[in-house]
Parts: C-alpha cells; structure tokens; sequence
C-alpha cells in the first residue's frame, strides 16, 4: 500500500455551473462546453464522489456573470491555517473571488488571510504540493510578482518554493499537466517538463512520466485516505494509480475539459 498525502482532506468548497459556462475560457484541452446539462452532471457525480468518501462538501451558487465560476481552485491557495487570495491573471476571473474569500473567512475562523496587490498575479492552478515543497509555474496566468507574494507566505510557514516555467504555448496551468496522487509521487506527462525541472526530491519521492496524449489525465486528486479522483479517458493513469496500491475514482470530466478545466480544478480544500 503506498504511502498516502499526510494533508488528508476533509472539507471542499464548489461552485455550481452557471448556464453562461459555454462561453468559458478555452484554449487548450477544449473549445468550449457545449451541453451544459451535462456539465451539470459530470459535476453532481464529482461532488457525489467527494461526499461518498466522506468529505463534507459545500457548493456556492454559480454566478452567470462569470462563466469560469467553477474553478475554484484559481481563486484562493491554503496552506496550513492561511489564505493567500490571489490577484487571478486573466481579468474576466477577477471578480469571482469575493463570494469565495467570504465564505473562507467565515468558515476559517482564525485562520489569516492574506492578499495579492499592485502588479501580481497568480492562478492557484499554478501551485502543486508535494509534502512540504511547493512547486509554482510562472504561466500566462502567474507572473512573478505574484510569487513573491506566494514566498513571502511559504517562508513564513517554513516551506520551501521551486518555480517552474511551463511551456505556455501548450500548457494552462501547472496543475493541467501534473498532479501529486500522493505526498511521494508526481504525475506528469512526457512533452511538457523534465525532471530536471523539479529538481531533486526527497528520499522516497519520485516522478512518474505518462504518455503525452495522457496529459489531462495527469491532473488526479489525491484525497488522502487511499482513493484517488481520476478522469475517464486514460488508461495508463488509472493502471499507474492502481499500481501505487491507491484506489482510483473515475469521473467523467468532457464538458469540463471542454473549459480546459481539470479535477483539481473544481475544487478547493480547507
Ligand atoms: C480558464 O481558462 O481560466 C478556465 N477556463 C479554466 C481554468 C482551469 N483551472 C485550473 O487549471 N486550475
């Protein structure tokens, strides 16, 4: 049985699908959702997914102003008892934080917010955790402003920061093409990062290179107690999370594909 993420994850926060999601931004996996009753779907069987292993889950009425309302994992970055509210570099996410930050501050009582000011900008699709490293991309979303912002942070809680450059031209956010199932593994796939760019990692962890055509499969969730959120379409990622000794959940995700949007992507942990 591998090792699974000490962070175990107990509360998710959502964002239902508004009917203006067809017109989400999307310019890498997808071209736009077109069946929004199936969004609809595919996201109650997500949110049905996190339930059923025992999470408690909360989603946050959509908003039709704001089509990429769903991803929620762009708009706040927690980490061990604190918030960063991130400044979201496309300007037509902006305004979807507030009702987010709200609802943080209210549930997280004690917890310390933190915010993103002047020129920085940053997705929290941007970040990945492996134990205590965190890993940032500096992407057409996350500038590196906004990673001083996100250091200033890290140091503070006496986590370490490596920034990797994502090939923009192909990749979204960091979190598009990689995922830590575990404290101990990363998932990415072949074509986008080399180890190198990692650089060295602990004792005991590793990086796991799937199949370029399986990159969107690369994004899972981990969800701490042995299972693991996987999208529907990729054989070589469910037989490598099975061979882990984990147990995969598989989702249905084309719609949300459709807005370049991946499993973590929908879902923010606190
Ligand atoms: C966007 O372009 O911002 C959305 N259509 C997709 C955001 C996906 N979020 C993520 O990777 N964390």
């Amino acid at each position: 049985m591998a090792t699974v993420r000490t962070d175990q994850k107990q509360r998710a926060l959502m964002r239902a699908v508004p009917e203006s999601f067809s017109k989400a931004l999307a310019n890498y996996f997808g071209s736009g959702p077109t069946d929004i009753a199936l969004a609809r779907k595919q996201h109650a069987a997500y949110a049905q997914a996190l339930l059923d292993s025992g999470l408690e889950v909360t989603i946050l009425p959509a908003d039709e102003n704001h089509p990429d309302c769903i991803f929620v994992e762009d708009q706040a970055i927690v980490i061990d008892g604190h918030v960063l509210l991130p400044l979201p570099g496309h300007p037509s996410r902006v305004a979807e934080q507030p009702p987010i930050a709200d609802f943080l501050s209210r549930q997280l009582n004690g917890f310390q917010v933190c915010g993103m000011f002047g020129d920085a900008r940053m997705d929290g699709g941007d970040l990945l955790r492996l134990g205590n490293i965190f890993f940032v991309a500096r992407s057409k979303r996350t500038n590196d402003a906004g990673i001083e912002t996100l250091r200033s942070l890290l140091s503070h809680l006496g986590h370490e920061l490596r920034i990797i450059d994502i090939p923009t031209e192909k990749a979204l956010h960091l979190t598009s093409i990689s995922s830590t199932p575990t404290d101990q593994v990363i998932l990415t796939a072949e074509g986008f990062l080399s180890a190198d760019d990692f650089g060295e990692l602990p004792e005991g962890c590793r990086i796991i290179f799937l199949p370029e055509e399986e990159v969107y499969g690369c994004n899972t969730i981990g969800l701490g107690n042995g299972k693991v959120l996987v999208a529907k379409g990729y054989p070589t990622v469910l037989e490598t999370i099975q061979e882990l000794g984990l147990e995969p959940i598989v989702l249905d995700m084309s719609q949300i594909r459709e807005a370049d949007g991946s499993i973590t992507c929908c879902t923010l942990f606190f």
